[in-house]
């Protein structure tokens, strides 16, 4: 194990490190944070009748609207000249949640990370290649610090470009890959339509997460690339990746939460109640270490199940697969995305009405957004065509089309289908409503 101590540390001692860690939490966010001062005043809590884990069930919960409506920095509870560094990650308005580090919360944020690529398998020599993506989201900076830490030889080469991730797989000969699980499934493909064999690559382990995958992925990349194929789950908001993990040899069994930093509740999503160990329901993370924007209670809508495993190595609490979220978030080839991103962009052009839905699905291994979008009446007089039939090919049309998909991709950062309608032609269901969404993937 990367660190013995903590990782088996019996409950009763671990309990007592949380109850500690939660009083200086709560006492530091009542001083230093407005939000949470209000928060608790409206409640009437008194920062020092929080002396255990046991009450942490009468905080309030803290949702992403918070930091929406406290952006970008106004939730961070140290000086902005004590920040390293800011990560980001997508909003459900235009404006992105941001998020800070401490370079104290970086070293905690490395160290969970070494944690967790030990325990999927990784050793201190091995190469790791990282192919999630680098920049504002969390995936790449993270695991390649932490990559760091264990005493990895890191390869970042980021996500995408299939065609130099299998050169730098047969090349370097890396004996763990990360990346998400969808993208692992394309890279085991175009292995074998470049005629290369597992022969030509050294994978061993694969760390997968950032989006929900299930047992018949894990089996199609473990044969694909020859690997162990272990999970590692976080949320940019409570940290980024390395929040809980999977030990390569307790694969299946849950992603064990690291409790010496987070506190997990599972809580009913419509009431809020805490639901019976094991049962599934929401789950919210209290940060116990972060110092530049630390969460009470915060709601990360990923609908699972937590439990103490007698059996399995390490003392702390697993948790389930992620079944799925109680929002509307869309996570597309590992990016979060919400409708109303689409919404705001399609307001800024007048040529095209509010009446829109994005069809998500699969082709191949990969998620596919097509966006459906009704033009505007104005817009469909000012064309004067006769047959609507030849609408799609109209000049005017396919420059609509143009600009308004290449705002997608700027905005958003992801590319999609775009597909111009006449108005009224996308479908309503009963009671004339228009689902934003259309999720082929669950059918
Ligand atoms: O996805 C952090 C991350 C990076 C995790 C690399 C793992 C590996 P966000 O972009 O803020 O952060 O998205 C967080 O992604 O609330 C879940 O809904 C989903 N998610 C993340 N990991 C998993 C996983 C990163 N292993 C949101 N299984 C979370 C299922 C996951 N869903």
């Amino acid at each position: 194990m990367y660190n013995a101590e903590i990782e088996t540390m019996p409950l009763p001692r671990l309990r007592a490190l949380q109850d500690q860690r939660l009083q200086d939490l709560v006492a530091a966010v009542y001083s230093k944070v407005p939000h949470y001062h209000k928060a608790f005043d409206e409640l009437g809590i008194v920062p020092t009748a929080i002396t255990s884990v046991k009450d942490i069930a009468r905080l309030p919960f803290t949702k992403k609207s918070a930091l929406r409506d406290n952006y970008p920095f106004d939730l961070f509870a140290v000086p902005m000249d004590t920040v390293s560094r800011l990560h980001c990650s997508s909003g459900t308005t235009g404006k992105p949640i941001v998020v800070g580090y401490t370079a104290q919360d970086l070293d905690v944020f490395s160290e969970l990370i070494a944690r967790s690529l030990y325990a999927t398998g990784c050793r201190p020599g091995m190469k790791l290649q990282n192919a999630y993506g680098y920049g504002l989201f969390t995936g790449g900076l993270g695991l390649h610090y932490g990559a760091e830490r264990l005493g990895m030889t890191v390869i970042p080469v980021s996500g995408g470009m299939t065609d130099r991730q299998l050169m730098l797989l047969k090349d370097f000969q890396p004996e763990a890959l990360c990346c998400t699980p969808s993208y692992a499934q394309t890279i085991a493909e175009e292995l074998v339509k470049k005629g290369m064999t597992l022969s030509d690559i050294n994978l061993k382990y694969a760390i997968l997460g950032a989006e929900p995958w299930t047992e018949a992925i894990r089996g199609q990349v473990e044969a694909g690339l020859n690997v162990k194929a272990s999970n590692i789950y976080g949320l940019s908001e409570v940290m980024g990746p390395g929040v809980s993990v999977e030990d390569v040899d307790e694969r299946g069994t849950g992603s064990y939460i690291w409790e010496d930093h987070f506190f997990p509740e599972i809580v009913d999503k419509d009431t809020g109640e805490p639901v019976p160990e094991g049962e599934p329901g929401v789950l919210v993370l209290t940060t116990l270490t972060k110092q530049a924007i630390p969460m009470i209670r915060y709601w990360t809508n990923d609908i699972t199940n937590i439990y103490y495993d007698k059996g399995a190595k390490r003392t702390h609490i697993k948790m389930g697969a992620i079944r799925g979220r109680a929002d509307d978030m869309l996570i597309i080839r590992g990016v979060n995305l919400f409708h109303t991103q689409v919404e705001d962009i399609i307001e800024g052009i007048k040529d095209i009405s509010p009446n829109y839905q994005l069809i998500v699905f699969r082709a191949g291994n990969m998620d596919e957004v097509e966006v459906l979008a009704e033009v505007s009446e104005n817009f469909l007089k000012s064309l004067d065509i006769a047959e609507k039939d030849h609408f799609e090919q109209h000049d005017r049309v396919v420059a609509l089309r143009g600009f308004f998909s290449k705002k997608i991709k700027d905005v958003i950062g992801l590319s999609m289908r775009v597909k111009l309608v006449l108005p009224y032609d996308i479908p309503r269901s009963e009671g004339g409503k228009l689902n934003r969404i259309t999720d082929k993937r669950k059918q």
